[in-house]
């Protein structure tokens, strides 16, 4: 569904007063607010094909209507969502859920949106209809060299695949691990990852990235073989230079402290992305600030003091996505609300005094220093992102033009109430 210029324009028309009201009243006190604006409207996040359908839990899932029942249908989701904040322009692909039938025709549609191939994911944590070994007791760590081949040989399909569409990057995550203690030998778990990972690698193209993502546990309940950051980066740095940590906000243990793990990542040169989302207990998977938005905030501070720190271009240097599950919002809605959570973390990330922090750092002044940091935070940087958004040809209120539209009743028409998508 291609949505009509003269919607977003006939919107913007309505809400344009108020609007300029706001941003001049916001842009007064904004120091530099072109190059603002300007990083601003480069700022994309990537949108996970897997989350354009209702989630759900091992308890139940409400599926809602007109969800993309195929890879082009997703595609033609994300660049409404784009179409809407000019902020979406990437999908990330999920292999074999969205294994692509026509190469040439999906890059074309793809590009009639304006959306590229962010990175592509792997998936050795199920097992698929008529798949050979099992995945039940891992994949690259897994005590069977047959089943270690299977999964590196299916990372390197996925790379093949990722090629023909112009990605750049290879997403990992294994959900290997171990659920009791005894169970498995860590050593060897860790030694037979790193081995597997090293014949992966050597199938990457020199353009290309590969992002290995940690997380705590789920599915494995005592042990996972890439469980923190730790194991990432020593897995990353054995690799070598095109090996990166990826990281997941929802793959913490709680209170885990977020924001400092990205700044030595990023000091060490070994932060390839994100998965941006929110959680309150586990791997929630919850809309991006909608828990904790100061965290969210403080990783971006984190972020622009230390890409900035390495001269790094903060719209290309690292990989931005989303990922996420909606067991109760409307998927599309829940996606614009992310973006729009992560483009403000990142507004008042780039209004805060550096200089003034600096000082204050220098001189123990612990008052100041959070005086100058909650000063950003504390700033409505909204109409800055909606200046942006607009500037950039999308809508002032995407959530409000959504639904104004009928565009999800509209979906439901064309595709039916009870489609589903396929993912997670
Ligand atoms: C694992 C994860 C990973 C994806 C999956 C859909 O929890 O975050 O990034 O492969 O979700
Ligand atoms: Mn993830």
């Amino acid at each position: 569904m291609q949505l009509d210029r003269s919607v977003i324009d006939g919107h913007n028309q309505q809400r344009i007063k108020e609007h300029q009201r706001k941003f001049e009243f916001v842009s007064a006190d904004v120091a530099n607010l072109d190059e603002v604006l300007q990083k601003l409207t480069a700022f994309n996040i990537a949108i996970p094909s897997w989350a354009l359908g209702t989630g759900g839990t091992r308890f139940g899932r409400f599926s809602g209507g007109g969800e993309p029942r195929n890879l082009e249908e997703k595609i033609e989701d994300v660049g409404l969502l784009h179409a809407l904040n000019r902020s979406s322009g990437a999908i990330s692909l999920h292999i074999p859920w969205d294994i692509p039938k026509d190469y040439k025709a999906t890059r074309e549609l793809a590009a009639q949106y304006g959306i590229q191939f962010d990175a592509v994911n792997s998936n050795t944590f199920q097992d698929q209809p008529g798949q050979a070994l099992s995945y039940k007791f891992g994949s690259l760590h897994h005590v069977d060299p047959k089943v270690r081949k299977q999964a590196v040989e299916h990372n390197i399909e996925v790379i093949r695949h990722g090629v023909e569409l112009g990605s750049k990057a290879l997403t990992v995550w294994l959900a290997d691990g171990s659920s009791f203690p005894g169970q498995l030998n860590f050593r060897k778990a860790f030694q037979r990852t790193l081995e597997s990972l090293q014949e992966i690698y050597q199938a990457l193209h020199a353009d290309w990235k590969m992002l290995i993502e940690y997380k705590a546990f789920e599915p494995s309940f005592y042990s996972t073989t890439i469980g923190d950051w730790g194991q990432s980066f020593t897995l990353a740095n054995k690799l070598g230079p095109k090996a990166y940590t990826l990281v997941d906000l929802g793959h913490h243990l709680a209170n885990a402290n977020i924001e400092q793990i990205v700044s030595l990542l990023l000091m060490e040169g070994k932060l390839g992305g994100f998965h941006f989302n929110d959680s309150k207990y586990a791997d929630d998977d919850l809309t991006a600030g909608s828990i904790k938005p100061y965290q969210l905030f403080l990783i971006f501070n984190e972020l622009v003091e230390g890409m900035d720190a390495r001269g790094m271009d903060h719209a290309t240097g690292l990989g931005w996505m989303i990922d996420a599950s909606h067991n109760l919002k409307d998927p599309l809605e829940d996606l614009m609300q992310s973006v729009e959570a992560i483009k403000i973390a990142y507004a008042q990330a780039l209004i805060v005094d550096r200089d003034a922090l600096n000082t204050a750092q220098e001189q123990n002044d612990v008052t100041q220093c959070q005086e100058i940091l909650q000063q950003a935070f504390r700033t409505d940087v909204r109409p800055l992102v909606a200046q942006a958004r607009m500037t950039a040809g999308g809508a002032l209120d995407p959530v409000q033009l959504f639904r104004e539209a009928g565009i999800r009743k509209t979906l439901i028409g064309s595709r039916g109430e009870k489609t589903v998508a396929t993912g997670l």
